[in-house]
């Protein structure tokens, strides 16, 4: 059994209450771990090594501060094996993907902000006339909290901390308490890397209780969330009489809109990647498919044969296109919903059942889950399931795939397939959502902002978006005499 540790002024320690939480491996149902149940004192703790170490890294040269980041980016890619088995085992998810896209990412965070922060440049504003010059100064904030998900633990983790670090703050970081491996072994690489003590910190804890603490805490004067929107919206009650700085990223059920003159075979697989890829459990999951009607009855013909082809199973063998889901319950609320479609009168086009994987049969697999719907209000079309479960619906005419697509609470993204430009440019301007991808998916340029409108959440993160959260805008106006 691994007991993990918080990392706190660089050293490794046991949680103040010397309690402990069970950490589950999803793809057999066993206890594996035991990871640190902190509390506010541990917070407290960590606040203050993160005080104390604010002075000398934020005054830290940017080359230093990059250099340091690169360093842990190399060295995350040097122990990719055995970050991505971690990563598989703690999550569920496929060793591939945690192989070509989790740890790769984690370290091109630290690898792109190690970077991005030697190109973030002052304001200068000269106001002939007034005779008066202004710059603008990006500063620190001093100590901040990184709030972050299970789905994609390493890889959301270090896209929060990465630009908080590279702009001069300190951390105090809390992995999800469902998928705390990674985090853990994050510190170990920062300290070899030469990151200085205190300037990352990372409590482990449950999010009531360690969460809580770290956005309740006075002193920690902004916290950037990944998570449920249901928390997102708890979060910004606790933290709006303290006016901390937030960036919320929340939920999606994003909206896939297919017309009849798409590339059609490149749509259909990338379609079911969309809808299923890390078990559906990504927050830019195309989960709501429209598709124009002309072609309907084809699409649902081959996209359900697409599906079935797809094997699930134990995360560590080679041929598994879906692991496991992340936990029980998880995987209750996501059978839940299948219930509800049901109900609702939706026809299950595929799957819904779970699956029982030879030699794995505790674990939490279910089957990818196809369902067509007739109004799109019902409830699996309205609220995140955040699983291995789409809806399908035709439309006629481009002005009612609008309105559907637009017709949800939330507003990430939305995918487009289609080869009429005149059709991208309206729709792309029209659709409710942070982020429009057409004839292509998930294709994340780290420059680009990242975020939502409506209930996905508040602010952008990415490229200087980040930067600039991490950093507060001062403004100096300096009056002269005369001409410069
Ligand atoms: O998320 P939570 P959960 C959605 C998805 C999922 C649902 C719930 O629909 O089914 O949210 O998942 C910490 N103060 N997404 O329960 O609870 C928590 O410990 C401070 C979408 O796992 O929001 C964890 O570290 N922190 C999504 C993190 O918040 C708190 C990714 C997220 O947990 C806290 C995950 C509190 N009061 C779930 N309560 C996405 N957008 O990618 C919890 N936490």
């Amino acid at each position: 059994m691994d007991y993990l540790k918080n990392y706190i002024n660089g050293n490794y320690c046991d949680a103040a209450s010397g309690t402990w939480i069970d950490n589950y491996n999803p793809s057999d149902g066993s206890v594996y771990a035991q990871i640190p149940d902190s509390s506010k004192k541990d917070v407290a703790n960590a606040y203050t090594a993160a005080q104390d170490a604010f002075p000398e890294w934020s005054n830290t040269t940017i080359e230093t501060r990059s250099e340091i980041l690169l360093k842990i980016a190399d060295l995350i890619h040097e122990n990719l094996a055995v970050l991505a088995q971690a990563e598989a085992k703690d999550n569920g998810k496929p060793l591939s993907l945690a192989k070509s896209v989790d740890i790769p990412r984690a370290s091109a965070n630290f690898r792109f902000f190690g970077n991005a922060i030697t190109q973030y440049a002052s304001q200068a504003h000269q106001s002939v006339g007034l005779n008066t010059m202004n710059y603008t100064l990006r500063q620190p904030i001093g100590v901040v909290g990184c709030i972050s998900p299970w789905n994609l633990p390493l890889y959301l983790f270090t896209w929060k901390i990465a630009p908080a670090l590279a702009a001069g703050n300190c951390v105090v970081a809390k992995p999800s308490e469902v998928t705390p491996m990674t985090a853990y072994m994050l510190g170990d690489i920062c300290t070899k890397a030469g990151l200085p003590p205190g300037v990352l910190n990372i409590v482990h804890g449950t999010g009531p209780s360690t969460g809580q603490a770290i956005v309740a805490h006075p002193n920690i004067k902004a916290i950037s969330f990944t998570g449920g929107t249901q928390t997102g919206a708890h979060i910004a009650r606790t933290a709006a009489p303290m006016f901390k700085k937030l960036s919320l990223e929340l939920g999606g059920k994003n909206p896939n809109l297919i017309f009849a003159d798409c590339d059609y075979e490149k749509m259909l697989s990338v379609t079911v990647k969309s809808s299923f890829a890390n078990q559906g459990q990504i927050c830019l999951c195309g989960s709501r498919i429209y598709v124009e009607e002309t072609i309907f009855e084809k699409f649902k013909k081959d996209f359900v044969a697409k599906v079935a082809a797809l094997k699930v199973g134990n995360p560590f063998d080679t041929d598994t296109n879906i692991g496991a889901l992340v936990s029980k319950s998880h995987m209750e609320k996501v059978q839940s919903y299948i219930e509800i479609a049901k109900q609702e009168n939706g026809t299950i086009l595929y799957g819904g059942k779970p699956v029982n994987v030879a030699g794995s049969e505790k674990g939490y697999y279910l089957q990818p889950t196809v369902i067509e719907i007739q109004d799109n209000q019902c409830r699996v079309n309205q609220e995140e399931i955040f699983g291995p479960v789409v809806t399908l619906m035709s439309f006629k005419t481009e002005t009612e795939a609008l309105k559907l697509a637009n017709d949800v609470k939330y507003g990430l993204s939305a995918t487009l397939w289609t080869s009429n430009i005149d059709r991208t440019m309206r729709l792309s301007n029209d659709i409710q959502a942070g982020i429009v991808w057409v004839n292509t998916w998930l294709n994340r340029d780290l420059r680009t902002p990242f975020g939502g409108v409506k209930q996905s959440g508040v602010g952008r993160e990415g490229g200087f978006e980040a930067l600039n959260f991490f950093t507060e805008a001062k403004n100096v106006c300096i009056s002269y005499q005369g001409n410069i």
